[in-house]
């Protein structure tokens, strides 16, 4: 009798769980969320919800209000309702709750726990962060017209009644812009902030130096940006960030939980910073501004004193100003650079980000750099990371031919290059980070966009819609819960929500 018992009560915990493992498909969620069940019946929101908030402690209280308030503004664009935000633990049937109160040590900082019933909406995250993500998520299973620029009358705001619980896969899912090659306005960068983070993408790392330009103001070198800031690819007039300007990009990020990652690309790369001060050159004398799309052919001075001067005040200014505990420091195409003096200015512009509490990042081979004794970490984009490997290095996965937001998507892409293959949608969404590494060391992925050929933010939304969809699901979703298939069919369904956004996405 008692087998009995639990033989039936085993198979009522199975059939629980595999009632568990979807149902949101049809909902389109991007990313795919690790758990789904879907109950029957509806919230809806209307003039009388109330957003209450309430965190372990009045920081994380006040950390959520922040949150309630973007969430509010979302709710006000898209049904002209204007919320009442409220901090207090005991919700009143009708409210959304937002609280870091039981989350769940398991789903770590970013991961939530989403319960919508027909009277109360309940994110509960570990921290507030995962109460974020949460939320993204709520906002794609509210109607489309949510995302409109203007409020929509005569639609119903329904939440269909359902269960979520969910948690990313890695803690790295990143994109690149680079700024360099053309630049891009503070408003633009935010704008693709707001995007980039509706889909959980959580790093937004900034090229922000080459041949073509240096755009951050350093205060102890202006000319880096008075004379390198001036030029762009194609001969237009370039630009830079203040400092000031960065910090609120930052900020901005920072509220919507993006990090931001600065680098500077040296020692080759460098033909902006060559071209503003004389004594960074062998020859003492300014080199021409580069506005053309060649890679490979500068590089810094690695055995002058008075490089290692300017790079210091550079990562110092910038260490200050950011609080990524990552810069990148490039590293990629050194051709112009001899392997030796190569090795020794990796290891040794390291050494400087560390000595300022930041972690070095750069683009393969720096993995090659055989003294490298500093905990370094490889941005991978070419075939190799082969040293890497043997030497346990933390890896970030941007393989050229899979994770390139620059490649054009076929022959007909009227942007973008070609050089390691056409990045159709499918291409970009079938692979994994774990096809190039071990599990153990990987941070994750990121979608580099290069911008030789981008010159403004249409063009730029083209090339990174909808492929970045894909990316920040590749970095989320576990692999085996994902195929293309199933992930076009909830493609199809947030195309409307991205016309609705106003973002020119390829629609191929
Ligand atoms: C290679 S990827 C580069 C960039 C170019 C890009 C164009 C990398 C680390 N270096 O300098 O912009 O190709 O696709």
């Amino acid at each position: 009798m008692r087998k009995v018992r639990v033989l039936f009560l085993g198979l009522i915990f199975i059939s629980l769980f595999s009632f568990k493992a979807y149902g949101s498909d049809e909902l389109g969620i991007i990313p795919k969320p690790l758990e789904c069940e879907k109950g029957v019946g509806e919230f809806i929101v209307n003039e009388e919800t109330s957003i209450y908030v309430q965190g372990k402690n009045k920081e994380e209280t006040e950390e959520l209000y922040n949150i309630g308030v973007l969430l509010q503004e979302k709710i006000y664009k898209g049904t002209g309702y204007n919320l009442n935000i409220i901090k207090w633990a005991k919700p009143s049937s009708g409210s959304i709750f937002l609280t870091t109160l039981d989350g769940r040590i398991g789903l770590g900082y970013e991961g939530y726990n989403l319960k919508v019933l027909e009277d109360s909406v309940h994110i509960n995250g570990l921290k507030p962060e995962g109460v974020y993500r949460g939320i993204q998520t709520l906002i794609q299973l509210l109607p489309a017209e949510i995302e409109g620029i203007k409020e929509s009358k005569n639609v119903k705001w329904n939440i269909p009644v359902l269960s979520i619980i969910d948690k990313p896969e890695y803690e790295y899912r990143g994109f690149m812009i680079d700024v360099a090659r053309h630049f891009f306005s503070v408003e633009e960068i935010k704008r693709q902030i707001d995007i980039a983070s509706s889909y959980k993408i959580n790093k937004l790392h900034l090229h922000l130096s080459d041949d073509q330009g240096f755009r951050l103001q350093i205060k102890k070198w202006p000319k880096l940006t008075s004379i390198g800031g001036q030029t762009e690819v194609g001969g237009g007039k370039g630009g830079y960030y203040t400092q000031e300007q960065f910090r609120d990009i930052v900020l901005y990020a920072k509220e919507r939980y993006v990090e931001i990652i600065p680098e500077f690309d040296m020692p080759g790369h460098t033909n902006a910073m060559l071209a503003s001060y004389e004594f960074l050159n062998s020859n003492g004398r300014r080199k021409e501004s580069y506005t053309g799309t060649k890679v490979g052919f500068s590089s810094l001075m690695c055995r002058s004193e008075a490089t290692y001067t300017v790079i210091e005040d550079i990562i110092k200014e910038v260490a200050e100003i950011s609080p990524s505990k990552y810069i990148h420091i490039g590293g990629d195409e050194a051709n112009a650079t001899s392997k030796e003096d190569y090795s020794y200015f990796i290891d040794r512009v390291s050494k400087i980000v560390l000595k300022y509490g930041k972690i070095p990042i750069g683009w393969d081979p720096i993995d090659t750099v055989t003294q490298l004794k500093t905990p370094i970490i490889l941005q991978n984009w070419k075939d190799s990371n082969e040293d890497a490997k043997k030497k346990g290095m933390k890896m970030i996965i941007s393989r050229a031919n899979k994770a390139y937001l620059d490649m054009k998507y076929d022959r007909e892409t009227p942007y973008g290059t070609d050089w390691a293959g056409y990045n159709s949608i499918e291409n970009a969404y079938n692979w994994d980070p774990t096809d190039f590494g071990p599990k153990t060391l990987l941070l994750g992925l990121e979608a580099p966009l290069w911008t030789e050929t981008i010159t403004n933010f249409e063009e730029l939304d083209y090339m990174v819609y909808p492929r970045l969809l894909g990316y920040a699901e590749i970095g989320w979703t576990p692999k085996e819960m994902r195929s293309f298939s199933e992930y076009k069919k909830r493609l199809e369904i947030n195309k409307r929500r991205l016309d609705l956004k106003g973002v020119n996405y390829y629609k191929g």
